[in-house]
């Protein structure tokens, strides 16, 4: 094998080894947020202890209509994170976010 076909597949591998460590972390990291701003600002408004997750008192009864707490915590951890806060807001009528707790 030549030197120039060496230096060719040095590059590949280089090459190959940069997309997989760039594919690991992109699975590893969730995704950020698309709207980071009004997100965070609600979640911290609404965290009481500062966990930075929601729980169910938290909420204080504040449920987007026909969206009971299990509908909202899509990975079923008993909690909101910032990512499923943000899909409560963005993908349902977001004046459930106005309405006084009971
Ligand atoms: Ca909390």
């Amino acid at each position: 094998m030549s030197r120039a076909s060496l230096a060719e597949a040095g590059l590949a591998l280089t090459l190959a080894a940069v997309a997989l460590a760039m594919a690991a972390a992109r699975l590893s990291s969730p995704a950020p947020l698309h709207h980071p701003g009004p997100t965070l600002t609600l979640l911290h408004a609404l965290d009481r202890d500062g966990n930075g997750l929601l729980n169910a008192d938290e909420l204080e009864g504040r449920e987007p209509p026909g969206q009971p707490w299990p509908r909202l915590d899509l990975d079923g951890s008993g909690s909101l994170d910032a990512r499923e806060l943000e899909v409560a807001m963005t993908s349902l009528d977001p004046t459930w976010l106005l309405r006084a707790p009971p």
